[in-house]
């Protein structure tokens, strides 16, 4: 446990637009969340590209520009109702939809020389119960899908294992009330309802 006279550093990233979406509800969830901020957390967004090859190197260059103790990590799952806590990244990469920058992997690994998986070393099944018991619709899952937003947690899950003072978490979440939808009959959460979830699994993080 920190002491309440430091301020944690938390990054907090989100993706840019991607596919057919002229928004990412993961971008917009980060800055509110910054606009709204936690108490004793000093709270840093950035932007990462939706890029198999490109995203790795982004996440460790803005790892090495804040020095956090916790990455928190967002992406967009349009179709999802809930708030999705992932607990584990695969090391493989596959797709059926071009990432920004027109590629397709086709079951290739992330690291040849690397585990199969890795896990979050956070408290993952106290944080989802914390967010539940707010009344907002939340879920552990056992997958990250295999498409760039698993790519950039099994960095950020490297990043851990070579700096075991640094934790990080994956959360994906649903389209947002008022984003421009693919079809309008798909599910969203409101970004205020959204950016508490994450507010929640921040203030919790560290004292559970
Ligand atoms: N979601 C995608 C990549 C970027 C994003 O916001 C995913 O789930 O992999």
């Amino acid at each position: 446990m920190l002491s309440n006279s430091k301020a944690l550093k938390v990054l907090v990233t989100g993706f840019e637009p991607f596919l057919q979406n002229k928004q990412n509800s993961s971008w917009a969830v980060a800055e509110k969340v910054a606009a709204f901020g936690v108490d004793n957390t000093d709270i840093v967004i950035e932007q990462l590209p939706v890029s198999f090859f490109r995203v790795g190197g982004r996440l460790r260059e803005v790892v090495k520009k804040h020095s956090p103790n916790i990455i928190i990590l967002l992406g967009q799952s349009g179709g999802i109702d809930y708030v999705k806590v992932e607990r584990v990244s695969l090391n493989l990469m596959d797709a059926q939809k071009a990432d920004n920058d027109g590629y397709i992997p086709d079951e290739e690994p992330i690291n040849i020389n690397a585990p199969t998986a890795l896990f979050t070393s956070t408290p993952i099944k106290s944080l989802v119960a914390e967010v539940a018991r707010k009344g907002i619709p939340v879920k552990l899952s056992n997958s990250c899908g295999l498409y760039v937003c698993n790519r950039t947690y099994y960095e950020a899950l490297t990043i851990c294992q070579e700096n075991p003072e640094i934790q990080a978490i994956f959360v994906h979440l649903p389209y947002y009330k008022g984003q421009t939808l693919p079809d309008d009959s798909l599910p969203t959460l409101s970004l205020n309802t959204m950016a508490e979830a994450v507010q929640i699994i921040i203030e919790k993080i560290f004292y559970l």
